[in-house]
């Protein structure tokens, strides 16, 4: 038979076959192989086999990952660069990301300057987890998703509003949140909507792309889609972008590639750069 694994718990892992839940424990083999939420496994009186992976997230824990919400809000003070480098480790790792501007009831305007920005190419969309208003996001939720961003952005509270169910996710205090910094580790669990999965557990709210990708700083200005046509015009096909005769400059300088996210390519493109001289 065949399934998702959908729950790990110590050595006991549920398995989603479509129509029903097993529990079921890992052959030697797949134990020591390793076997995470998200893994498609054959399995009969134990796991047999772990079918191969198109991706594996460290934290969370969560393999074969299609969809991430990267989630943003008016308060804590949204941050871009975080978003950045999330949209360029979806690209890089085969998962379609989405900016979810949260919290619309305490500012409407967000969402609009957010999709001004990244509207052209990436998918935006808004809830409200205080007004159970997040049709936008549980709609897109196919295959297996995740949700991801900085830390009190309303990650739990959009896992509590979609599952109606404020046990399954830890709603914390915006101030005492940010006063710690640090999220408790949790076991994860994908829960299963119509035609998809949630991760009830989510991740990012920090990102360092050379601890989680081989990419290169000569390659990042290729992971920014509003990069692309403005590049066609550099002096030099090695360009970084940062100096000299540059399309990207030019593009920036016109209005037509966002400053925000141009000054973030360069604070991005700098971390990376420093990160190789040891
Ligand atoms: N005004 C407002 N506050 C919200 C909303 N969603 C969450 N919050 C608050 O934002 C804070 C952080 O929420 P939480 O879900 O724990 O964020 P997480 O750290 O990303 O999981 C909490 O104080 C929530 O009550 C919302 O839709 N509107
Ligand atoms: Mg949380
Ligand atoms: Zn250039």
């Amino acid at each position: 038979m065949r399934g998702l694994i959908v729950t790990k718990n110590a050595n006991l892992f549920s398995i989603d076959d479509g129509k029903m839940i097993y529990k079921v424990y890992p052959s030697g083999k797949t134990k020591e192989e390793g076997i995470y939420v998200g893994d498609n496994v054959e399995f009969d009186e134990c796991i047999t086999k772990v079918l191969p992976r198109k991706n594996l997230l460290i934290r969370p824990p969560i393999a074969n990952v299609d969809k991430m919400f990267i989630i943003i809000a008016p308060l804590p003070k949204p941050d871009f660069m975080l978003v950045d480098k999330i949209l360029i480790y979806c690209d890089i790792y085969g998962i379609k990301p989405y900016i979810v501007v949260a919290k619309y009831d305490l500012d409407q305007t967000l969402y609009d300057k957010v999709k001004a920005i990244y509207g052209k190419y990436y998918k935006v969309i808004k809830v409200c987890a205080h007004k159970k208003d997040i049709n936008e996001l549980t709609r897109e939720i196919e295959g297996v998703c995740t949700l991801a961003g900085q830390s009190a952005s309303g990650k739990s509270s959009i896992i509590n509003a979609i599952f109606d169910d404020s046990r399954l996710a830890e709603i914390g205090n915006l101030s005492r949140k940010i006063a710690r910094g640090k999220q408790t580790t949790r076991i994860v669990n994908l829960y299963k909507l119509d035609k998809g999965y949630l991760a009830d557990t989510a991740g990012f709210s920090y990102l360092d792309l050379s601890m989680v990708t081989d990419l290169e700083y000569q390659k990042l200005s290729s992971y920014y889609p509003d990069f692309l046509k403005a590049r066609a015009e550099c002096k030099y096909r090695s360009c970084l972008h940062d100096h000299g005769e540059c399309g990207v400059i030019k593009y920036v300088e016109q209005g037509k590639i966002p400053q925000m996210r141009y000054t973030n390519y360069l604070k991005i493109l700098d971390e990376m750069m420093s990160a190789r001289k040891y």
